[in-house]
């Protein structure tokens, strides 16, 4: 009698470990979110920014406004952020890293968790990083051309401008956020977000200077789903 017992036992929990194993809602069972986003009107012609300082380093190569890039053939908008609202799961923490290269903010637009981010001088002249961010106390923080690296951190998620208080045309955003689900479009527009746990969501969408848009969105486990966004003026 107190054999079967053991087996009932065994042969439970055997069935219960396989549910386990077999069951939605793991991490490796997310979907994936792509698509692009796209201006609605002419794509504006890229406007060079001719640098009035530091020309030697700053004037090695155009330097272009990046407040509104659009692909001429397909109309992709690049920089613009792509959140999945309400999507809840964690990233790896780690800290993103902005380089100043050729008198201009690397990348653009950075999408970082809270915490440090690493701020780069490739160029070896005077910089001066500024945050202007609200929830965020302002930085304002020289890096002179001999140091290299130094770090900076934000606690709070927000978007906030970064400017450069030594070259006035230089202009960047940081997207700090604790939502792992964000990614920042390419040059044509396109972007991906994987391994998004399966639910519906409200996918928004940021640009500095096109208007806040959203649609909803249904993740299903281990399937894509592709949407497109178009931006006005
Ligand atoms: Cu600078």
């Amino acid at each position: 009698m107190r054999k079967n017992v053991t087996i009932a036992v065994l042969v439970g929990f055997g069935l219960g470990m396989w549910f386990l194993a077999s069951g939605p809602a793991t991490g490796a069972a997310g979907g994936t979110i792509t698509g692009v986003v796209k201006f609605a009107g002419d794509p504006p012609a890229p406007k060079v920014i001719p640098p009035t300082k530091d020309a030697q380093v700053c004037g090695k190569a155009p330097i272009y406004d990046e407040s509104l890039v659009v692909d001429k053939a397909s109309k992709g908008v690049q920089w613009a952020v792509v959140s999945v609202e309400g999507a809840k799961g964690k990233g790896d923490g780690k800290g993103a890293t902005l380089d100043q290269q050729g008198c201009a903010f690397r990348p653009h637009v950075l999408v970082t968790p809270p915490g440090k981010v690493a701020v780069l001088n490739s160029d070896g002249i005077l910089h001066n990083f500024h945050s202007h961010g609200k929830k965020n106390p302002a930085l304002n923080q020289a890096q002179p051309g001999f140091r290299k690296k130094m770090e900076v951190e934000f606690k709070q998620a927000e978007i906030f401008k970064v400017t450069c208080d030594a070259h006035p045309w230089m202009t960047g955003w940081f997207v700090v956020s604790e939502n792992p689900y964000v990614a920042v479009t390419d040059q044509k527009g396109g972007f991906k977000i994987e391994d998004v746990p399966p639910g519906t969501y409200s996918l928004e969408i940021w640009h500095e200077t096109l208007g806040p848009t959203k649609q909803q969105v249904t993740v299903k486990a281990g399937e894509t789903v592709t949407v497109a966004f178009e931006l006005k003026k």
